[in-house]
């Protein structure tokens, strides 16, 4: 909005010209969404305690989480909040990805409040079933696979961190393989989520790294030099990525150990669905299994451990999964687990940013 208001002034006011620079409206936006969670935050939280918005701990996870029980939750509301209005505030309004990338945090985000409610209104975890929350995630990708796919400039072809000259085209495969990262994106977050900040912490980082990429992705000249895939427009993602960075930076200022709020699933699911469809909107499928490493190394191991659970009988490979559980297990420091953590996630976001020279 302010873009479409104020870049028009800069003929009286030389000053508005700066409206213009999708690096200065970035700026604009991690800053605003940061400062409206904290603006709101203390204020958020009390109102959810006021209405009993709740965690309902499982008995069958480690001791040290019992005292967590009756935290308010659902503060991914406040998020989706900030990250929507300053989206709105500072991107180019005309931008079609930037509402499709909208249209998918809030459905996703709608999917988790339901699951989040049900699940503190009935005081047990009869939440959405599992099948039904994945065939509501995979409706969400599947319209935004179709959509674009019906864009004159679809692009079937997957970038690989590293390869400059090694992009297959999967063609309309490339639809299905869209729902795998979107759908996958969300539910690996959504298992990350277990321990105070350690999904807002990685998801500050990836959607940091997500920001550099799609401005260089939307910019004719510096894509070419770096090889990597033009996309038309996804400069205003980086614009996107930019509330994503600030609003989950504030949520964590309140998440922070020990956490006053959680984000539930409707931070989780919407977080993960939004990352997941930047990557895909700038081609850059690949890197956020990189950038986005711990999301995935704590969802596959829930899936080895499962498997393996149900293969051997009852046995485990991890104390407990997901992976954080396993090193509560043996004994470190909730805040040990996260910022050791947050240290991969560093050094994982740094080794994508050197992938733009390695390749
Ligand atoms: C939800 N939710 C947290 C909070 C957060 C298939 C199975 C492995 C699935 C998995 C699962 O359900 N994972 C997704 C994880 C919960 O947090 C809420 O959920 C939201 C995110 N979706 O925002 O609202 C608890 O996590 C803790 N927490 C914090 N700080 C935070 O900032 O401490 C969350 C955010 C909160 C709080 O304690 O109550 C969760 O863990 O439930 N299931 C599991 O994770 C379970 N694992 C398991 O059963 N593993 C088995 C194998 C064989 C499947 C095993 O290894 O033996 C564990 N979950 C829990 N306890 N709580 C089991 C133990």
């Amino acid at each position: 909005m302010l873009y479409h208001f104020l870049f028009p002034l800069h003929d009286l006011f030389g000053g508005f010209n700066v409206f213009r620079y999708i690096t200065f409206r970035s700026i604009g936006a991690t800053l605003t969404a940061f400062f409206v969670v904290i603006f709101c935050g203390k204020r958020f939280v009390a109102m959810m305690r006021d209405h009993q918005i709740g965690q309902v701990v499982r008995a069958d996870g480690p001791e040290s989480h019992f005292s967590k029980q009756g935290v308010p939750t659902m503060g991914g509301l406040l998020i989706i909040m900030a990250v929507t209005l300053t989206t709105l505030l500072w991107v180019d309004l005309r931008n079609h990805l930037v509402w499709l990338v909208l249209g998918i945090t809030l459905w996703y985000g709608a999917i988790g409040a339901y699951d989040d409610y049900r699940k503190i209104k009935l005081k047990n975890s009869a939440g959405l079933s599992a099948r039904g929350k994945i065939f509501l995630q995979i409706g969400g990708a599947a319209l935004l696979g179709w959509l674009l796919s019906a864009h004159q400039a679809f692009d079937g072809h997957v970038s690989l961190p590293f390869f400059k000259d090694v992009s297959p085209n999967l063609g309309d495969w490339y639809v299905l393989f869209a729902i795998l990262v979107i759908v996958g994106a969300s539910n690996a977050v959504n298992l990350t989520d277990g321990l105070d900040g350690l999904a807002a912490g990685p998801t500050v980082i990836t959607a940091g790294v997500y920001l550099l990429f799609s401005y260089l992705a939307g910019h004719v000249v510096l894509a070419s030099y770096l090889g990597i895939p033009y996309v038309e427009g996804a400069g205003e993602l980086a614009v996107f990525c930019g509330a994503l960075v600030g609003a989950s930076l504030g949520f964590l200022w309140f998440n922070a150990f020990p956490a006053q709020v959680f984000m539930g699933d409707v931070g989780s699911l919407a977080l993960g669905g939004a990352m997941g469809t930047v990557a895909i909107m700038i081609k850059q499928e690949f890197l956020l299994a990189l950038v986005g490493g711990i999301f995935v190394m704590e969802a596959l191991s829930v899936i080895l451990q499962v498997g393996f659970y149900k293969v051997s009988g009852g046995k485990r490979i991890f104390l407990m999964a997901p992976f954080h559980h396993h090193f509560e297990k043996k004994g470190w420091q909730e805040p040990k687990v996260v910022v050791r953590f947050w240290i991969i996630s560093i050094i994982l976001a740094l080794v994508a940013m050197a992938t733009l020279k390695l390749r």
